[in-house]
């Protein structure tokens, strides 16, 4: 006998099934009835201050452990998640977008009932454009079905998913037919093997051949097989800063990340002096790819990635990136023994001066000594995550950062997401005083779950990243006491830094005090900035003049 559900208990269980174990929301009127649902089933509800929070808390749990969930109220919480979603869409990450909706009942003569926009249907018709596969649950016969589909294809695809769920369906009862079986299409075996026999070649008649790891092998579960490639070949490999920390970083053969003109010389010349570039799961966008300044060239390329598989200038359709990377890595490829891997960066930690203002270059290369194999690094984009770059990251998947998308205000959330899903890790967040300034409020939820990231605020009075490119006072933010956060929350520990003394201090406190959050208000001058971020920006303020 099959058990009997309801849409709401069957929705539950799918979760479960997936393994989530924390959803992220706030509720409002139209989903007040699946939130007592929530919280009498094994899933614990996180309230965070605002929807945009939540958001980005689901992706980055999603990112860390598999599948993310956020559950929000029609319209007025569904919008404020649009951005977020948008950004799990560009970056591959799969978060189920759960709204709650007028009831079916309630629609007929389309009353003009709160919350509702332009028609019943305004918030789907977004939705379908931020997500890889949506739906209504305004029919009990196909509830079931529906949501079969739905979670099938955020598996498949790893991108987010939308549920709507009007009020009145909460309690109905369903019956759960055979579940519909996802999971990922087989290669063209004819095709593979072709594209293998193309790839193999040039692989051994190159005489330095590199990888670059893209973050598609993070999502699609290929890093163990990326690991018995690398054994396998003794090929080096580099990642990018999407993807950085998709294998452990210190690899004997990992020569860093790979950004065009904004990484270190030492990889930019071994990845472009390479004659065999092998790109496995890589984002080809413009921050990864140093804003186009790689010179990577596609008539030395082996470039493979969940859509297609590009050698030098042939393309084959139909193959699975799991069954191409296994496929190279069951064939005969030359083992290389003369690979000679750059140091890495920050190789001796200067002495903490007293009195001496902290650079940015001397914050990341303390912060880098202060990593340990619990920690997960969380950037926001600007001078946080270009900065970040040269860090060594002990265990794999321990970097967050949406790279590509680059939306503000994702570290603080994003912390939330990542240690409610990884109690073991202990979250370093990186956010700059403007993107601390959007979603920074979410230090409350982290406090009320009684986490214990280390915020580092990078406070440069303003939107550093954009002052080189265009300046005006359009790019000062006000100045505010971040590290006096914890007085009006009544949690967490506060320091604020102008010298390496004072760093090292709040950073060795910091270490000790796991009881709650601690925030770093780290000032830095104005016009300081790292040297990736030199880099891009004087390249970027090129294009705009
Ligand atoms: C949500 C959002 N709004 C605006 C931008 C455009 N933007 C890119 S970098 C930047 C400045 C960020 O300032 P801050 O967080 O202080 O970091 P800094 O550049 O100073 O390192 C802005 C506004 C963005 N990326 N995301
Ligand atoms: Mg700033």
């Amino acid at each position: 006998m099959r058990k009997a559900h309801t849409v709401s208990s069957y929705l539950i269980h799918k979760l479960s099934a997936y393994g989530v174990r924390h959803i992220f929301g706030v509720p409002g009127d139209y989903v007040l009835g699946f939130y007592k649902e929530l919280e009498n089933s094994q899933i614990e509800v996180i309230n965070t201050c605002d929807e945009q929070g939540a958001g980005f808390a689901a992706d980055a749990y999603a990112r860390v452990s598999g599948l993310g969930a956020v559950c929000v109220t029609y319209c007025v919480g569904g919008l404020k998640v649009a951005n977020t979603t948008a950004q799990a869409f560009a970056e591959k990450s799969p978060v189920v977008v759960i709204s709650g909706a007028p009831g079916t009942n309630e629609r007929i003569k389309t009353p003009l009932l709160h919350h509702k926009v332009r028609d019943f249907d305004t918030q789907l018709k977004i939705f379908e454009q931020l997500t890889v596969a949506s739906t209504v649950l305004n029919d009990p016969q196909t509830a079931c079905r529906e949501i079969d589909r739905v979670f099938s294809a955020a598996e498949r695809y790893k991108r987010p998913v939308y549920i709507e769920l009007p009020r009145d369906m909460v309690h109905y009862p369903v019956i759960a037919g055979r579940q519909i079986q996802g999971g990922t299409p087989a290669s063209d075996a004819v095709v593979l093997q072709e594209a293998l026999h193309e790839a193999i070649a040039l692989i051994n008649a190159a005489k330095r051949p590199v990888i670059i790891a893209g973050v598609e092998l993070h999502r699609f579960g290929l890093q163990d097989m990326l690991l018995r490639f690398l054994e396998k070949s003794r090929i080096p490999v580099a990642s990018t800063i999407l993807s950085k920390s998709v294998l452990v970083e210190n690899h004997p053969q990992y020569l860093g990340v790979y950004e065009g003109a904004m990484c270190r010389d030492e990889v930019k010349e071994y990845v472009e002096s390479s004659d065999c570039l092998i790109l496995l799961g890589v984002f080809m966008s413009d921050v990864n790819l140093g804003v186009f300044t790689a010179k990577l060239d596609q008539g030395k390329s082996v470039c493979a990635d969940s859509e297609k598989v590009t050698i030098r200038y042939h393309n084959y359709e139909g193959i699975v990136l799991g069954d191409f990377i296994g496929g190279l890595t069951k064939a005969n490829i030359r083992k290389r023994k003369d690979a000679r891997i750059p140091h890495p960066p920050f190789p001796k930690l200067p002495v903490p001066m007293a009195k001496k203002q902290v650079t940015v270059r001397y914050l990341f290369q303390r912060l880098n000594s202060f990593l340990d194999d619990n920690s997960i690094v969380i950037a926001d984009p600007g001078d946080a995550m270009f900065g970040a770059i040269d860090m060594t990251i002990h265990n794999a998947t321990e970097f967050l950062s949406p790279a590509y998308y680059t939306s503000l205000g994702f570290a603080i959330p994003a912390s939330l997401g990542a240690q409610s899903a990884r109690p073991d890790l202990r979250p370093l967040v990186l956010v700059g005083d403007g993107a601390f300034q959007m979603t920074g409020m979410e230090l409350s939820s982290i406090a009320r779950y009684h986490l214990d990231p280390i915020i580092v605020v990078l406070n440069n009075q303003g939107y550093g990243t954009e002052r080189p490119m265009l300046d005006g006072r359009f790019n000062d933010v006000h100045m505010w006491d971040y590290h006096r956060i914890p007085e009006v929350l009544g949690a967490g520990k506060g320091y604020e830094i102008r010298t390496e003394d004072q760093l090292e201090e709040a950073l060795q406190e910091a270490q000790k005090h796991t009881d709650s959050f601690c925030i770093l208000n780290v000032h830095l001058d104005q016009q300081d900035r790292s040297l990736a971020l030199e880099r891009l920006t004087t390249t970027l303020s090129k294009r705009i003049r």
